[in-house]
């Protein structure tokens, strides 16, 4: 009786943790692309470096959540240019659309049009460092965000795990 109350206990605090994640070791690219990429931190640094601005985090209710120094990383066009999009006929470019998805469930989409064809896409990265460093467990290790976003709060992606390519 003892333990089965312990049991249910147990399974309460688990399920009702808010930090329901799993921490994003590594991110895998795939989808619609030539070279599917899974990289760990080592292997991120090892690509293009950008580090960004100061920017504050906005959430969707327009409440200020973060004033953060820099994010250092890779622009997830410099990512998908590595990866390289398998597409035959230039029209469709205008179809595909890059789905960024976390550990915890969490996701956001973004358009080809906006990474490559847009100023934002200068600003889109996946860092694993910010304010000078690397991401703790409960926030990365590996993470997204659309800097230039009026609310970047929302495509924030923490914990972030898969990258996948598609076309609607
Ligand atoms: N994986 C994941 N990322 C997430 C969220 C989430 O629930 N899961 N919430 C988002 C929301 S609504 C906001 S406002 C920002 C907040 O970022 P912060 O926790 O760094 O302040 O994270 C975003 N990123
Ligand atoms: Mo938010």
């Amino acid at each position: 009786m003892r333990s089965l109350a312990f049991l249910l206990l147990l399974s309460l605090f688990l399920f009702s943790n808010e930090n329901n994640y799993k921490v994003s070791k590594n991110l895998e690219i795939s989808g619609l692309v030539l070279n599917k990429l899974n990289l760990d931190v080592k292997e991120l640094e090892k690509l293009s470096y950008f580090k960004s601005g100061s920017t504050p985090v906005i959430c969707m209710s327009g409440e200020t959540k973060d004033n953060v120094k820099s994010y250092e990383g890779v622009l997830l066009k410099d990512l998908l240019d590595k990866a390289v999009i398998d597409i035959n006929s230039r029209k469709d470019f205008n179809k595909i659309y890059i789905q960024a998805i976390s550990s915890d469930g969490y996701e956001a989409i973004f358009s080809y049009n906006e990474i490559f064809n847009t100023k934002l896409g200068d600003n889109i990265i996946v860092f694993y460092k910010k304010n000078g460093k690397y991401l703790e467990d409960y926030q990365g290790k590996i993470a997204l965000i659309s800097i230039d976003d009026i609310r970047n709060g929302p495509r924030h992606i923490k914990w972030l795990e898969k990258i996948i390519v598609g076309k609607i």
